[in-house]
């Protein structure tokens, strides 16, 4: 039942008693670390879930950075560069993470801007507007926090951890977000379509940021075993509805989905079918601004050269010195 075809590294099958032991520690809820034994699928999964998860926060900085030039005021612009600035944050703590899993920083951004690793389908989007901004952090954030928070359980140590920090400060992002919706459907009949405008915008990709359905999602059913995600993506998503939804309802703003409508036998609200196309394509470099995001990314990289030479020789200096 444990070895399930698991391979090695070199190809060939995992050694069926320390897999059964691994297990046997990850039911009982104890945490991996970096130099316990862990199968190799165990380690890749990881490392694709976490550098994604990394070149998530990096490339999320895009779409809310093309806007801190034009707040609307000094305070809201001062809230902007600091939410700003807390991704590239989480995207440092979380490329550290995977690092302990033996891959390289470099190899990650190398993955990244190859277009070989994904990062959330979510930042494709464009912001054409401020209230974009608005519907990010109450939207995206919100659904990036009920993905996360059970992260913070995750079984690998490392992850967890940074997780943690990660939720508090998403969880002051989504009040921001959520605080300039409220302005704005507080405001002029303009300032309230800005609002329903951006929410018509995100609302469904938004829902997509939990992934595949749980009958597309192939690595679900292994991850959950192995206790690094705790729930399925159609359960978040649910939550992540029956939650935002009455937000909503407080602005005054409508979601855009005609099929949404409260089931009181299951307890949960009904919604409509998500376009699974757009999705597929989105996550195939196809969005709308999958490009413009990697060339942004390509030019920080270029540019950034100098500095990590500088860092480089900084650091032999300092091992030379000592
Ligand atoms: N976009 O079998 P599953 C944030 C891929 S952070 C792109 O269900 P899994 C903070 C998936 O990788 C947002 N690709 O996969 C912020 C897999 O591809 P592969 C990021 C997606 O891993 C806010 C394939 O589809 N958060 O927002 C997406 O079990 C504001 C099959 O899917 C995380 O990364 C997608 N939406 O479940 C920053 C959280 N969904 O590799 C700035 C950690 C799926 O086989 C501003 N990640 N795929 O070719 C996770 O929890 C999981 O990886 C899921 C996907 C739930 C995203």
């Amino acid at each position: 039942m444990y070895s399930q075809g698991l391979q090695d590294a070199k190809g060939g099958p995992e050694p069926e008693g320390l897999l059964k032991a691994f297990q046997k520690r990850i039911d009982n809820e104890e945490k991996i670390e970096p130099r316990d034994w862990m199968p190799e699928a165990y380690r890749k999964t990881l490392i694709r879930q976490m550098s994604q998860h990394a070149h998530s926060e990096i490339v999320g900085q895009l779409p809310e950075g093309n806007w801190i030039t034009r707040a609307p005021t000094l305070k809201r612009k001062m809230i902007l560069l600091a939410k700003v600035q807390d991704e590239a944050g989480h995207g440092l703590y979380i490329y550290s993470a995977t690092e302990t899993l033996g891959i390289t920083r470099e190899e990650m951004t190398r993955q990244l801007l190859s277009g070989e690793a994904k990062y959330s389908s979510i930042f494709n989007y464009p912001t054409p507007s401020w209230a974009d901004m608005g519907a990010i952090g109450w939207l995206v954030d919100g659904a990036a926090i009920m993905n996360q928070v059970p992260l913070c359980r995750a079984s690998y140590g490392p992850y967890a951890r940074s997780m943690i920090r990660i939720c508090k400060e998403e969880s002051f992002h989504q009040r921001q977000g959520y605080d300039i919706m409220t302005t704005l459907a507080r405001g002029s009949n303009a300032q309230k379509k800005m609002a329903q405008d951006a929410l018509n915008r995100f609302w469904w990709p938004a829902l997509m940021m939990f992934g595949p359905s749980d009958k597309d999602s192939k690595h679900s059913v292994q991850s959950m075993q192995w206790k690094i995600k705790r729930f399925s993506n159609d359960d978040l998503r649910q939550k992540f509805v029956d939650v935002t939804v009455p937000q909503a309802e407080h602005l005054g703003l409508t979601i855009p989905d005609e099929d949404l409508k409260w089931n009181e036998e299951r307890g949960h609200y009904d919604f409509g079918e998500i376009d699974w196309d757009e999705f597929i394509n989105v996550i195939k470099g196809n969005g709308p601004c999958n490009k413009e995001r990697l060339r942004a990314r390509q030019k920080a990289h270029d540019e950034g050269e100098w500095v990590r030479k500088a860092a480089e020789v900084y650091q032999q200096n300092q091992r030379d010195a000592a």
